[in-house]
């Protein structure tokens, strides 16, 4: 895809954040290594950029970290020189940027390997598909380090596993292996060592032939509606629904079907 990127994608690959397009997908990587992939102020803005800032025709996104691991979590050597009153605008930042994956234009798989941690747990869990391969392990260090998380973690990872095993890990700096992690819905998959990467990039590939709507409708409506009240939940389902239904890709894609030319749901 040739087209010019917007200004802020070029900044935040200074700021260790970089962009590259594989055709519809739009492939996201941590690059700052040496630390773990330890997330200072310049990733996150760079993440908040990026995600805000996807070039046109990009239907899904992948995120990874170079190196051994995927992301240590907040960059600890900041953490000392916050006030009270900084830490709170921090952590709202942290909220824009990862609401920006999670509520950004199109749908997020997140490829983990080694140390999915803090801060980098939170980073993940902002993503809508997580393929962990053999080697992701899955921690809260935050409790023992005497702080708690930041970035959105106390509302999106109960939501995965609950509050008592979340509770759990920051009590007790229990970590969780890549086994445990899929048992208990850190991710969706699970894939041998060195195996994330590529399994992200076909569900990605696959995710961007969805008809956009429904994709729209799967990361905007869909979690909104889960927090809703039954009845408004339902209501909104019918909005959401009836919107969908009527796009004209939407006919094409079920009238294909009827016409024998789209595949049957085959057995698992
Ligand atoms: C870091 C960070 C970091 C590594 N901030 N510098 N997160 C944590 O408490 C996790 C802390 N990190 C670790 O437990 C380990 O580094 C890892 C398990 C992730 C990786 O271990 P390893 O042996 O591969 O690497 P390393 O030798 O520990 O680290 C390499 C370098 O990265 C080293 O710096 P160097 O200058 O001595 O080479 C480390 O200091 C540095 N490094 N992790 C700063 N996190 C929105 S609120 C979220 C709150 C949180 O995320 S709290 C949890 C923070």
């Amino acid at each position: 895809m040739t087209q010019e990127l917007h200004p802020a994608i070029a900044r935040a690959a200074g700021m260790g954040v970089a962009l590259q397009v594989h055709g519809a997908v739009a492939v996201v990587q941590l690059r700052r290594p040496a630390k773990r992939n330890a997330l200072n102020d310049g990733l996150i803005e760079g993440l908040r950029d990026v995600f805000a800032h996807l070039p046109a025709g990009v239907g899904a996104a992948v995120i990874h970290g170079e190196g051994e691991h995927f992301c240590a979590g907040l960059d600890l050597s900041e953490l000392q020189e916050r006030d009270a009153g900084e830490g709170v605008l921090h952590s709202r930042r942290w909220h824009v940027a990862l609401d920006a994956i999670a509520y950004g234009p199109v749908p997020v798989v997140a490829a983990l390997h080694g140390a999915v941690v803090g801060g980098g747990l939170e980073l993940a869990c902002a993503a809508h598909v997580r393929v962990a391969d053999a080697s992701a392990f899955y921690a809260l260090p935050e409790g023992t380090r005497g702080i708690f998380v930041g970035g959105g973690g106390s509302v999106r990872i109960p939501k995965l596993i609950g509050v008592a095993r979340m509770t759990d890990m920051m009590l007790t700096g229990r970590v969780y292996n890549a086994a445990d992690g899929e048992r208990l819905g850190f991710a969706q998959y699970l894939e041998p060592a060195g195996g994330a990467l590529d399994k992200a990039l076909a569900l990605a590939a696959k995710i961007a032939t969805n008809a956009p709507l429904t994709n729209f409708a799967l990361t905007q409506a869909l979690p909104r509606i889960a927090e809703q009240p039954a009845d408004h939940g339902y209501l909104m389902e019918a909005l959401v629904s009836g919107v969908a239904q009527a796009a004209p890709e939407a006919k094409a894609r079920v009238q294909a079907f009827l016409a024998g030319k789209a595949p049957k749901v085959k057995k698992a």
